[in-house]
């Protein structure tokens, strides 16, 4: 067996980690070969609570995880990283602006980029999933400069993997059976889910989305708005976000960096945009569909975009450019 790897989750006693770390720590993620020391970070008025997620996975009696390290001290927690799930940021709270919103959290992933700088190592693998996400993933990524901007990227998996699903139910096939589909852009009711490129299995064949599905004005309008909305609906019947499906999606996501994707197959994640194929704006982390080899991603190239697909990208470019420059004009200041 190898060395332990250093696997930071932050946010770690909230909901969505009440998952992911059981399931990384089981070897679901880095295999069932790869040993784990798991560092946990949630702010001080959490350690108690994060105190009992320690004794739940001490009491799972799990043969890969060697050692835990819960804190609330990021230079603790960064410390020679090889992998950092960053989970936790501040919520929206009744009555917050989105302003204030993005406000808050660009002060704690400037903090957070920081850290990693200081403490991670520089080959560290940085998956950000508080919200807004990406641009949470933008800011840690520009006050980490030492470390390659390609090591960052953002979770829009749990989208895909919406969007994957609605197909799958549709056609009355396992979700297995459909694959690339595209989430575009932001984390937020403004991505683009694109079936355009998506092929789902009918009868042993490939078919095209669009013939297996056999219904366009759905596939162009409630399925997209669906996938846009299914964070809310979900909020609206648990009366909490989601969280199991958040957990999975982000193993799917950081086990696709680490092994590799599928021949033939892509996936969605936020990544930085520069030089892309797709003309999205430079310096935004926006979700494209990728490939990931030797645990470097790489923009599929050469789909077709047409002018349905355009419009709505560049809604959320538009969208992300916003936050973005709200977020840089605080932390200016
Ligand atoms: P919870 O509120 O259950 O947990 C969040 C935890 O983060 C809390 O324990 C809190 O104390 C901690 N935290 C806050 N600031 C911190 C800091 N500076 N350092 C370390 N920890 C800190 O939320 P949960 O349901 O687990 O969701 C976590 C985040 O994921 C939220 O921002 C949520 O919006 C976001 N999501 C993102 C998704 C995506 O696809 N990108 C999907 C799921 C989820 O909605």
């Amino acid at each position: 067996m190898s060395e332990p790897i250093r696997v930071l989750v932050t946010g770690a006693a909230g909901q969505i980690a009440y998952s992911l770390l059981y399931s990384i720590s089981k070897g679901d993620v880095f295999g069932k070969d790869q040993p784990i020391t798991l560092l946990l970070l949630d702010i001080p008025p959490m350690l108690s609570i994060l105190d009992g997620v320690v004794m739940e996975l001490q009491d799972c009696a799990l043969p890969l995880l060697r050692a835990i390290v819960a804190t609330g001290n990021e230079e603790v927690a960064f410390k020679d990283l090889d992998i950092a799930i960053l989970v936790g940021s501040m919520p929206r709270k009744e009555g917050m602006e989105r302003k204030d919103l993005l406000k808050a959290n660009a002060a704690i992933f400037e903090s957070q980029g920081k850290a990693l700088e200081k403490y991670a190592k520089k080959t560290v693998k940085v998956l950000v999933v508080g919200n807004p996400a990406n641009t949470n993933c933008l800011i840690a990524m520009k006050f980490a400069s030492s470390i390659p901007k390609e090591n960052f990227s953002c979770l829009t998996r749990l989208d895909h993997n919406r969007a994957r699903s609605q197909v799958a139910m549709r056609c009355g096939v396992p979700a297995t059976y459909v694959k690339n589909v595209i989430i575009w852009g932001n984390h937020s009711s403004t991505q683009y889910p694109d079936v355009h490129h998506c092929l789902v299995k009918m009868s042993g064949n490939e078919v095209a989305c669009f013939d297996a599905v056999k219904d366009e004005a759905w596939l162009k309008g409630d399925f997209i708005t669906t996938v846009q909305q299914r964070g809310a609906a979900v909020i609206k019947s648990r009366k909490l976000s989601s969280a199991m499906s958040a957990a999975k999606a982000i193993c799917d996501h950081m086990r696709d960096i680490w092994f590799g994707t599928p021949e033939g197959e892509f996936i969605s994640m936020g990544v930085y945009s520069t030089g892309n194929p797709y003309k999205v704006p430079e310096d935004l982390i926006y979700s494209f569909p990728v490939q990931i080899k030797d645990k470097t991603w790489k923009i599929v190239e050469g789909l077709a975009v047409n002018d349905f697909s355009r419009a709505k990208m560049e809604a959320t470019a538009t969208e992300l450019i916003e936050e973005r420059d709200t977020a840089i004009a605080f932390l200016a200041k």
